[in-house]
């Protein structure tokens, strides 16, 4: 599957595909030595396990089990955007071993020689992954990560508040809801969703249309209350936005306790990624990272994460303990008609620079 292509329906064909990992292991035959023996100290088996993830994205039960089962004490710290995911990588040395990057993230990560080799030996239900997972473009054989969870950006919504059910990025930007609209705290997210609503392709790095998003940007400046940093659905839930463009799995989340909410992708086009647990270069504990890995692709593991953040699994193996209902749900798992309009971010490289530029801009004339 290529990640940069708008998605088609192959996206759900989970027809089997051969994985062939060859590991060729040349160690160097033993060089005998006259110099007598040295005791060396046994190496003392790590019981740590650093993870750095989005925030709203692990169930503390699955971690507690896992400290239990294994004896591994978990040091969980979180983030709440690829680019302060790439930005804390870049400035290193960091001691974490799993992150969680998108694909796009994923693949500038690795051109970074960020990540470190699986052992897949480790790892024996990687079986359990979904076809359409494995060998993604942006991990050619999935050589650095699993995937975690995947999804769609589009928008929460409170009916009571909005009167009418929403449909597009035109109805967001409906005068009515002036100040009442919070945009996600992410450059490639808030641009992809502008470009789309301008007729421009979401992965743009054509220097007039990211203008052209920019000025319109700048020019709603009063109609967006905030720029959010992955809290969108906070507050939308707490009535201070009445529209939130935010992650599919986060407004989920907080529809369980609110009947008023609604998910919906726009009908001029929306953004759809998957999210993977990668395996750092620097990792000072592989070992319990690769069984953390395992954990999470067991079957009923699988099912119970994503039953808990509401998003859609990569697990085949979990799909029949998964709800019924979610597994249903056509803004958890959605209908070829809508796939056929969602588009994956492209790892634009140096082209980054012109959304950092115009990122910039668009936030400080907000004042944040
Ligand atoms: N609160 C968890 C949100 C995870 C979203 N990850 C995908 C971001 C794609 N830009």
């Amino acid at each position: 599957m290529n990640h940069n292509m708008k998605v088609t329906s192959k996206f759900f064909q989970f027809a089997p595909i051969l994985l062939l990992v060859l590991v060729s292991a040349c160690a160097p035959a033993a060089t005998p030595t006259a110099e007598p023996a040295t005791e060396v100290a046994p190496v003392a088996e790590s019981t740590v396990l650093n993870i750095y993830n989005w925030e709203d994205y692990m169930d503390d039960t699955i971690l507690a089990a896992f400290e239990e089962e294994y004896g591994i004490t978990i040091n969980y710290t979180t983030y709440t955007s690829n680019e302060e995911l790439i930005d804390v990588l870049m400035a290193g040395p960091v001691d974490y071993d799993l992150v969680v990057p998108s694909d796009y993230a994923v693949e500038f990560l690795r051109g970074e020689s960020m990540f470190g080799s699986l052992d897949k030996t480790n790892i024996p239900n990687f079986a359990n992954i979904a076809p359409t997972f494995i060998n993604p473009s942006y991990d050619p054989g999935n050589r650095y990560c699993i995937p975690y969870q995947w999804g769609t950006t589009g928008i929460g919504y409170n009916i009571k508040a909005t009167g009418k059910e929403l449909t597009s990025w035109a109805d967001v930007f409906d005068p009515a809801y002036a100040g009442r609209v919070s945009f996600i705290e992410e450059p490639r997210e808030a641009f992809a969703a502008i470009l789309l609503l301008l007729g421009h392709s979401p992965n743009s790095t054509n220097q007039i249309e990211l203008d052209e998003a920019t000025a319109f940007l700048k020019s709603n400046a009063d109609h967006i209350a905030t720029y959010a940093p992955d809290t969108g659905q906070d507050l939308l839930d707490a009535g201070e936005v009445d529209i939130a463009h935010e992650y599919n799995g986060d407004i989920f989340q907080i529809m369980a306790e609110n009947p008023d909410i609604r998910y919906m992708i726009p009908s001029e086009g929306a953004m759809i990624w998957s999210d993977n647990l990668c395996l750092l270069a620097s990792a000072p504990n592989k070992e319990n990272a690769e069984k953390f890995m395992n954990y999470l692709l067991d079957a009923e593991v699988g099912a119970a994460l994503s039953n808990y953040l509401r998003y859609a699994s990569p697990n085949q193996a979990a799909l029949p303990f998964l709800n019924e209902e979610d597994r249903n749900h056509p803004g958890l798992y959605p209908p070829e008609e809508v796939l056929a309009r969602m588009f994956f971010f492209a790892n634009i490289g140096s082209a980054s620079q012109l959304y950092d530029d115009a990122w910039s801009e668009v936030l400080a004339n907000h004042g944040q």
